[in-house]
Order: C-alpha cells, then structure tokens, then sequence
C-alpha cells in the first residue's frame, strides 16, 4: 500500500468515528496523521521496515497500525468499524454541506442509508421539517449531489490557471482594482487545488465585486459580503475573492498564498520578534505601529527573510533556508533550452516531424528529441528496428534544414514486464538519446518494478526514465517502486528521471523531485507531445520543478544541444 492509501484509511477512519460521536481528540488524530502521511516525500513502507515511522501525529498506536497495514494490505480495526456502519453512510458525508451530524439525524430518522436514497427522500420533500431542517437544506443537498457526481475529482491545474486568467482580465477591466493576484494552491502550483483565490488590492471594493459576479465564468454566485465573496463556475469550481486595502496587500498576499502551514511557521518568527503579523500587515507587538504590508517583499523583509517564491511556501525548510540566504534560485520557463520528449506520427503522435520542430522552434528552443515508441507498444505504432532507420533518413534530412535548431533522434523504448528493453543494444547506440518507460504490469510486485527500472538504468544506452512512477491524476496511483533504489542507481548509472510535464501525469512530483536534487540526480523535462500546441505544458513541468526546489543546474534540458550531448555520456 502506498501513502495515500494508507491515509485514505485514516480519513475514512475519521469520518466513521465521526458518526459515532467518538472522542474529538482521537478523530482529529486520525485526521492529522492521515495529511502528514500524505505530505511526507519517504515511501511509508521503506520507513515502517526500517522502524523509522517518526512522522508528526503518529505515536505508537497508529505506527502499529501502519505496520499491520503494510505488512497484510488489511487493518482489522478498520474492517470491523466499518462493518459498524451502513456503507452509503460515507459517500453521504462527502456530499458538500451535509455534515455527520446531518448524515446522523438522516439515518436514525428516515433511514437514509445511500446516496441515491437521500436524493429521492429530499426530491419527494421528506426531509424539509426534520428537527429544524429546512426547505433550502433539500435544494442544498439536490445541489450538493449533482456536484459529486459531475466531480469527485481535484481540478488540474492549467484547467484552474485557464479560469482564473478569465476572471483577472475581467477585474482588470475596473480602474480602481490596483493590484490583482491570484493566490491559495493555486499561486503555489500545486498540480491540483480545491478551489481558486483571487485577492485584489482596492478601496472601491464594491465596484471589483460587481465585475467579479459579472464575470461570464460565473453561474452561481454564493456569498457577497463587503470585502469577501464567492462564486460557482459552470465547471462547478469555487472561486473565492477577497479584496483588501491597496497598503494591506502585500500582507493579505502572503497570507492568502498560504499554505496554512508556512503561515504558522512565520507568525512564529514574528512573535519571536516581538512583532505580530496578520493579513494586514505587520505590527510591532508593543504599541501596535505598522512595519510593513504593501509588498510582500517589505513583509518578508522585516522579517528578516528574502522573499520566499510562493513555490515554495509550504513549510519544507524555506522559512530556515530564507534566514540563512539559502533559498535556491528556481529555475524560470525561459531557461529551458529544448523538448526531450516529443511524438510524431510515426508512432501515436498527429503530426510531422517537421511541425513538430516547427512549433518547438517557435517556442525558442534549440533542440528537440523525437522519442517515438518502440515497437512493443502495438496501440501506439510503435516502431519497429527497420522503421527507424527510415525514420532517420528523415530526421536527418531535416537538421540539413533547419537553421539554429536541432532534432536528436531517441526512442521511448519500453521496459518490458521482465525488465528487458524492446530493443536490443544495438538499436539504442544508434539513437542520440534513449528514454525507458514503463507501460505494462503496473500491478507487478514493488520489488519486480523496482527490479525493471534498475535494470533499465544499468544498460549503458538508456538516459532517461520517463514518467517514472506511472501515476495518472484523478485517474490512477502511482504503481509501487523503491523510489531510493531508483535514485541510487540513477545517481551510480549517471540517468536522469524526468517529469513528464502532461497534466495528468507530472510524473515525477514536486517531493519526488525535491528528492532527486538531493540524491544528485539531474531531472528532464519533457512534454510527451503528441500535437504542436502540447509544447505549451512545459510550464507545469516548470512548476514542479520549482516547487521541488530546483535550479538551471539541475536540468538538463536547461543546457545547450552540445553540452547536453556531453553530459549524458553515460558511464558503466
Ligand atoms: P486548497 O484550496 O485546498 O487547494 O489549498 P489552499 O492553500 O488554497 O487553501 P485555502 O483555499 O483553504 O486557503 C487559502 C490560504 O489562506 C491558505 O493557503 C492559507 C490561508 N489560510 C486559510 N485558512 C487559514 C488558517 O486557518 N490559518 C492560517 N494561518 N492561514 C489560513
Ligand atoms: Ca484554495
């Protein structure tokens, strides 16, 4: 069982004592464990073997309830609470508004035990009079219900960066917004977010309100105060806005951005100061006088920080690394100099080799690497030996071509379920570049993966892995690997990992790369396009890059088609 699985266990744990009017503190540990084991970078199962299990919140009894987990793939506790309890019980308390109190009440008194069952009871007005339940309570739950079933999903970041580019140009259109940013998950990139938060600077706050419920995104508008309001796009996303004091906005941005925790930690430092920071601005904690809040950069300062890039605010050691002039300087979309992941039609791709060069040249970079399949991969034309040979006749036809521009010729060769490669050696030390992937098998055992992308690493012409961890957003977790044995025989076999820069994939993650660049393993951006506008995604592979603390240094595709040769010259 992987992280998630395991604290997917917890909430529902949670929930369930939830209902049963259990102990609040013992349900909000749950909770707490549950996001920690979440959050953590290290793989649960390295940490439970290795009696290593000190993560925040989890004391001895939840680590012996890890250990059953991992060790049998079962938690007895678990079964026998939940046996406890209807099972539609659950997916009633992720309706939004309908709490365990709610989900309670509906179940001792109507016998409400499903989700399909509380949607007839409200649609027939069973519910409306209940111990003070009201008419509005049965829309709210119709409502509720429709929203879940359209999207029980996290919303994609480009989706969420899509909208709020909508709504920004709309509240630019009113002169008295003076500043406008987006802020929240949002701001800090992270590869999904539960909602948007825009935070605007002005002292008309009514006239940024008006345009904002304008906004054509909008189809339901669902709170409007003076200073904080909300709406509901038609895709069912929350947008929260708030608008404050052009002098406050530096201090409501770093508190907007968040994330909560990072919050903590600097309100922390302030104290320690003696000086107390809010959303207004930061005052001295004797006589109240105001030091800073207009820029955030003021707010950082007075605290005796350099700005902290809202990437990285997300208490993993920046606070520390700013004190001490630490903080890395990420790397920008402009420092990437090439593609290292593209398709043609050679294989499942739309296009030509030559519009795929095309569009990657209008992007300004000065390589590409066209890494079609292999030939196992029937679904997607893989290629056989003798097609790309052909295949080369073309590539080279073009480079004579093209001016300031090179394309490498790779292959996404496929790692077979028994960890051979889909071509022999002498295939792959024709190519300029090889990438390995896995597409089969995801559900082989932890040490049959680990063993395939080991060995994949250890041939000699293999230089990237690419969507290592296998993982599909909202669709599909990551299968399970010893991500450490990957990064030792990356780091040994001089291989890079990549993170594969499709939406949905962003494979490796933010912690993952966090713990590549510690290893010393170089990362590869690549978009896996199979279309010229897909060249557009390598800004979300920036963004993890970033949010995994990483320098120019640290890519490879930010070094020049020559020095990118050199460097991935591989040594055993
Ligand atoms: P999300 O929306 O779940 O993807 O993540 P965020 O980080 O956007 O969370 P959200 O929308 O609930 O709140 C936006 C920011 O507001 C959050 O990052 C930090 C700040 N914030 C919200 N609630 C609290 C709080 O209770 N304490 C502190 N210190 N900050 C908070
Ligand atoms: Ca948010």
């Amino acid at each position: 069982m992987n992280n998630k699985e395991i604290a997917e266990i917890f909430w529902a744990i949670a929930d369930i004592l939830e209902i049963k009017d259990e102990n609040f503190f013992r349900i909000r540990a749950y909770r707490r464990a549950a996001q920690n084991i979440e959050n953590i970078a290290d793989d649960i199962n390295v940490l439970a073997r290795e009696q290593r299990l000190n993560i925040p919140g989890v004391g001895a009894d939840l680590a012996r309830k890890i250990k059953e987990l991992v060790e049998t793939g079962r938690l007895a506790y678990f079964e026998t609470l939940s046996q406890s309890l209807p099972a539609g019980l659950l997916q009633i308390m992720t309706i939004p508004g309908v709490g365990p109190k709610t989900t309670k009440l509906l179940y001792e008194q109507l016998k409400i035990d499903s989700v399909d069952a509380l949607e007839k009871a409200a649609k027939n007005h069973e519910i409306a009079g209940l111990f003070g339940l009201k008419e509005k309570t049965e829309e709210n739950i119709l409502k509720g219900i429709a929203l879940i079933r359209q999207s029980h999903e996290k919303i994609l970041l480009p989706e969420a960066m899509r909208i709020a580019g909508l709504i920004i140009a709309e509240i630019k259109k009113v002169k008295e917004a003076k500043q406008i940013s987006i802020a929240g998950s949002l701001r800090r990139q992270k590869e999904t977010v539960r909602d948007i938060d825009i935070l605007v600077g002005s002292n008309q706050p009514q006239k940024v309100t008006d345009a904002f419920m304008r906004s054509e995104v909008a189809a339901e508008v669902l709170a409007r105060g003076a200073t904080k309001s909300a709406i509901r796009t038609h895709e069912g996303i929350q947008v929260d806005m708030r608008v404050v004091a052009p002098d406050s906005f530096g201090a409501a941005l770093v508190y907007f951005t968040g994330s909560k925790e990072h919050n903590i930690r600097i309100r922390e430092l302030a104290k320690k100061k003696k000086l107390k920071i809010n959303e207004y601005g930061v005052f001295e904690e004797e006589g109240g006088r105001c030091l800073a809040g207009r820029t955030e950069e003021d707010v950082y300062r007075i605290l005796g920080l350099v700005y902290i890039e809202p990437e990285l605010r997300e208490d993993t050691r920046e606070v520390e690394a700013a004190a001490a002039g630490k903080l890395p300087k990420l790397i920008k979309l402009k420092d990437v100099r090439g593609d290292l992941h593209v398709h043609s039609h050679w294989s499942d791709g739309t296009a030509s080799i030559a519009a795929m060069a095309a569009a990657a040249q209008a992007k300004g970079y000065e390589y590409m690497v066209i890494s079609d399949h292999s030939q196992w991969l029937g679904v997607a034309k893989g290629l056989t030996p003798g097609r790309l040979a052909q295949q080369k006749k073309e590539i080279e036809a073009l480079n004579k071509k093209l001016k300031n521009f090179t394309i490498l010729r790779g292959t996404e060769v496929d790692i077979k379920s028994d960890g051979t490669l889909d071509f022999a050696d002498d295939v792959l030390s024709g190519l300029d570049i090889v990438l390995a992937a896995i597409h089969s098998g995801f559900k082989q055992s932890r040490e049959q993966i680990t063993e395939r992308l080991v060995k994949a690493m250890q041939n000699p012409y293999v230089n990237i892995i690419v969507h290592p961890s296998g993982r599909l957003i909202n669709e599909r977790a990551a299968y399970d690997f010893d991500f450490e044995a990957v990064l030792n025989t990356a780091k040994k076999t001089n291989t890079a990992l990549e993170v594969n820069c499709y939406p949905k994939r962003l494979d490796l993650d933010d912690r993952h790369v966090r713990k590549a660049k510690e290893a010393g393993v170089l990362i590869a951006l690549g978009t896996d396009s199979h279309a010229p506008e897909q060249f557009n995604s390598m800004c979300l592979g920036v963004s993890v890059a970033r949010r995994g603390w990483l320098e120019k240094k640290d890519v490879l595709n930010c070094l020049s088609c020559k020095e990118l040769r050199k460097r991935i010259k591989k040594w055993i």
